[in-house]
């Protein structure tokens, strides 16, 4: 398990000053994985478009036509959190104005109404709270599985997972992994379907120490992540950049996600190259089939998170622009050869710019949502939902069939609020 990425410490130095992306759409095209060096020049050139192209090449090698979709609902169970991370305006503390908590029985309620939509997802997520009691989650999981049962339940980031085994008094820092297994078989036999890619900000000890401090750092949201592919479970990644973070500080970030994804796919029998890698982007690797929680266990997708400063400590940065979110997600879909998707979280990045984003390396517009509570652009209320309707109209403007996908990335086929899986 790696802990430390890559060192970076050679300038730039490329021999084809003259077309400075040329070598790279060399190694793209032949489906060889990107160096970090490859990685800094794509963000130093001002050739943005020219990396979006590439981004869109390895996009299109890997889903064709296609850009999927998902009916979801969000659910909040907390926002009291025992932290006070700077670029979150989601945090409050108990007794705090605007502080909440809701019960098993809103969890069951909200599950209800999300089947009765004919949501195939649940996302649920939440604060770090003190004192709610290691049987509330799998309570909870398990009166959602009650309610709806044919709901996907993806919860709970790596660092509540990691919360969850100190309350249950699991966690043990000389033996990390058998705590985190330990919560993980709990969840999973109560209705645990995957784990969000929430919680991995950027993996830099400096910018955690400065944004996020008293979170888990960088090795043991690798753990939690690893021991639940060895589980089966699938899980998402995320990245939060256009902080205090800097370009090399994401290469990184990408450079150990895709080791960790390296690992994952060996121990679903691919082979790796003669480098050690396991790229899904070189001529016949398929990527691995959608999964059932039985034979699952890899990272599905990648998410590009702005930061969104509105209401945080770090309100007077400005937050990364259009180009520089288009161009973020480009790099992460060209360094992330081992990844099958990559996608375009419209909250964050609004509906236009993830429209956008279909054709800078985004497979996946995720989702109908509802109801949001971590982050609120402009001051936009809790209520952030879109329609089918406008995620597939997004997605045939930009040139691309729009197929109805479910958490694992099967496809659905519906008729109203009913729906089952086809493949
Ligand atoms: O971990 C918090 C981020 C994440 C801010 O797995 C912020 O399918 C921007 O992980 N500006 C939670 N981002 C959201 C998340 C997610 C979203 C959609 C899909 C999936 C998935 C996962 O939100 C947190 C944190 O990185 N966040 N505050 C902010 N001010």
């Amino acid at each position: 398990m790696p802990t430390t990425a890559t060192e970076i410490t050679s300038p730039p130095r490329r021999s084809d000053a003259g077309d400075p992306l040329g070598e790279i759409r060399e190694k793209v095209r032949a489906g060889r994985r990107l160096s970090l060096e490859d990685g800094r020049a794509l963000f130093a050139t001002p050739d943005v478009w020219g990396v979006c192209a590439l981004a869109h090449l390895v996009r299109d090698r890997l889903h064709g036509p296609i850009a999927y979709y998902n009916i979801n609902r969000h659910f909040n169970y907390t926002n009291v959190c025992a932290l006070s991370c700077a670029f979150c305006e989601f945090h409050r503390k108990r007794g705090q104005d605007g502080a909440y908590e809701r019960s098993i029985e809103d969890a069951r309620a909200e599950a209800a109404r999300a089947r009765d939509a004919g949501a195939t997802e649940i996302h649920i997520v939440g604060g770090l709270h003190p004192y709610l009691p290691f049987e509330y989650y799998p309570d909870m999981l398990r009166a959602i599985a009650d309610e709806a049962p044919a709901l996907h339940i993806k919860a709970f980031t790596a660092v509540e997972i990691v919360h969850l085994a100190k309350i249950a008094r699991r966690f043990r820092s000389s033996d990390r992994a058998e705590g985190i297994r330990w919560v993980l078989e709990r969840l999973r036999e109560a209705g645990l379907g995957s784990l969000p890619g929430g919680g991995a900000e950027v993996f830099d000890d400096r910018v955690h120490d400065e944004a996020f401090k008293g979170k888990i750092r960088s090795d043991v949201w690798l753990d939690v992540h690893r021991v639940a592919h060895e589980l089966g479970l699938n899980t998402n990644a995320t990245m939060l950049y256009g902080h205090i973070e800097s370009a090399e500080d994401r290469l990184i970030h990408m450079d150990l996600l895709r080791r960790a994804q390296d690992e994952a796919l060996g121990r679903l029998g691919y082979e790796p190259d003669a480098e050690g890698a396991v790229t899904l982007t070189r001529a016949g690797v398929a990527a691995p089939a959608p999964a059932d929680s039985a034979r699952g266990g890899f990272f599905q997708t990648i998410i590009p998170l702005p930061f969104i400063p509105d209401g945080s400590a770090l309100e007077a940065l400005p937050g990364p622009a259009g180009l520089e979110n288009l161009r973020t997600l480009a790099v992460s879909r060209l360094m992330l050869d081992n990844v099958p998707h990559v996608k375009a979280f419209w909250i964050m990045q609004s509906l236009p710019m993830a429209q956008l984003m279909l054709r800078a390396g985004a497979d996946d517009l995720d989702g109908t949502v509802v109801w949001y509570d971590i982050t609120k652009v402009g001051g936009a209320s809790t209520h952030q939902e879109t329609t089918v309707w406008d995620l597939q109209r997004a997605i045939r403007q930009a040139g691309f069939e729009p197929v109805e996908r479910d958490t694992l990335y099967r496809r659905v086929e519906r008729t109203g609020a009913e729906w089952r899986v086809v493949g």
